[in-house]
């Protein structure tokens, strides 16, 4: 069994497409991202990622402020258009080179390097070959995963396979918000299975390359029924399935949650190939969700409504610590023995946060988001959850997909046009609350 770090792990994550930029450097090829975020209409400031906080170039300057932050690991990902710029065939050595990079600079920091395989931005190439709707893409990543782990294998300290296969299947090719744009509802079923089997296939492979521990970043939402009439009881059931069941269960061998999947493109044996043991589960926690019944004609079985009582983020999202603490022991009471020790790979909140005339950037509402959620944590570590570790969403404010540069998320200020790099009152406060805990 790979050791996992021990005591507590603080981290902060980041996403490749979120904060590198400089997407031609080194040979990269195109992503489904600069493809989408081209596309007029889609993103709501008009911009791209194209140059994002331009971490590409500045690592070294973000790796700087994680020391000075004091966390234990960075959980980045990897982007799979710079280690194979077609989607296939031997690695883009320049591409394996920057993340070596940075793994390097974060070791010489004390920084354990968690690296994401996949967060959304697959090569373009493949896309055009039907993305995860094929197959065929789910033979790749594990292909890509040998690669990246064959270099970095013996550095990287935490591999998750994907971040948030749900919002990908949904906004990407159920709802078309996000990349590729596809708008298929329940027909995109098959992107679910397939990315599930590139995270059994990645899982085979990190094992061949690496000792290092080996998880998934899926994200979840407790479904609140809007009553306790029976039509939002089933309507909130089949919400929890789809968000909630069907990225965990057959991970941990029961197989896709009655009722919630298309099973036509399930092949004999993907089931164990999707049940590999894995080390830890990561956990990415926004908010709850509302749920009531469908509207009569509505092609889904249930509908969001917002949930009352509690203030809301910039992103108009509801901040409940409470969700998180309910959250984490549902997911122990579903899971029992075989759920793994916990770390949380994502929590944090946006905010319309400014540099004042003094220089300073002063955010009380993420300071008060940070500690209620880790009260949170406690409470759900003191019920007798194995909770190991908590990475903010994010180090700094970067490009936040369909919203572009409107979000705000990070513990340091990004001003967006000279790219200067101004810490919030979150960031000292997280660096006191991390070195007490010590
Ligand atoms: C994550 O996704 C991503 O991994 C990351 O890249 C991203 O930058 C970050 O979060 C912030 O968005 O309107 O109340 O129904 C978050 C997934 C899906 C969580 C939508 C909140 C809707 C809340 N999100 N969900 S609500």
């Amino acid at each position: 069994m790979p050791e996992l770090p021990g005591g507590f792990l603080w981290g902060v994550s980041t996403s490749a497409y979120q904060i590198e930029g400089a997407v031609h450097a080194g040979g990269r090829g195109a992503s489904v991202w600069d493809t989408f975020s081209a596309t007029p209409g889609r993103i709501v400031d008009g911009t791209t990622g194209a140059i994002a906080t331009d971490s590409y170039h500045r690592y070294a300057d973000d790796v700087a402020l994680m020391r000075e932050l004091g966390v234990g690991a960075y959980r980045f990902s990897v982007a799979w258009p710079r280690i194979q710029p077609d989607g296939t065939g031997p690695a883009n050595a320049a591409g394996l080179d920057h993340y070596e990079r940075l793994v390097d600079a974060l070791l010489d920091a004390g920084i354990a390097p968690v690296a994401t395989l996949f967060h959304w931005d697959l090569p373009q190439a493949l896309q055009d070959r039907g993305g995860w709707l094929s197959r065929e893409t789910a033979h790749r990543f594990g292909e890509y995963a040998a690669l990246v782990a064959g270099r970095l294998g013996d550095r990287v300290r935490m591999w998750i396979t994907l971040n948030e296969p749900f919002v990908h299947m949904s906004l990407g090719y159920a709802l078309g918000t996000h990349a590729p744009g596809e708008q298929l509802l329940f027909g995109a079923f098959p992107v679910a299975h397939h990315q599930l089997l590139g995270h059994g296939l990645a899982v085979a492979a990190l094992r061949d390359h690496s000792n290092s521990p080996v998880t998934i970043a899926n994200n979840y939402s407790p479904a609140r029924p809007a009553s306790h009439d029976p039509a939002d009881l089933a309507a909130a059931a089949a919400y929890d399935a789809l968000q909630n069941r069907v990225f965990t269960d057959p991970l941990f061998g029961l197989g896709y949650p009655e009722g919630a999947a298309d099973l036509s493109v399930v092949r004999e044996g993907d089931l164990d190939v999707i049940a590999a043991p894995i080390d830890a589960l990561g956990v990415n926690y926004y908010n709850p969700t509302g749920v009531r019944g469908p509207e009569d004609g509505s092609p889904l079985p249930f509908e969001i409504v917002p949930l009352d009582g509690y203030p809301t983020t910039a992103f108009g999202w509801p901040v409940a610590p409470d969700g998180l603490r309910e959250l984490l022991v549902q997911l122990h009471g579903r899971y029992g023995a075989a759920l793994p020790p916990i770390y949380i790979t994502e929590s944090g909140c946006a905010y319309d946060d400014v540099v004042g005339p003094d220089g300073s950037c002063a955010d009380p509402e993420r300071i008060a988001y940070l500690d209620a959620h880790l009260a949170a944590l406690a409470d759900a570590q003191a019920d007798g959850v194995d909770v190991r570790g908590y990475f903010v969403w994010s180090l700094l404010d970067n490009w936040e997909w369909a919203e572009g540069f409107t979000k705000r998320f990070g513990l340091v200020h990004v001003d967006f046009d000279t790219q200067t790099r101004t810490p919030k009152s979150s960031f000292a406060w997280l660096r006191e609350r991390i070195r007490d805990h010590r």
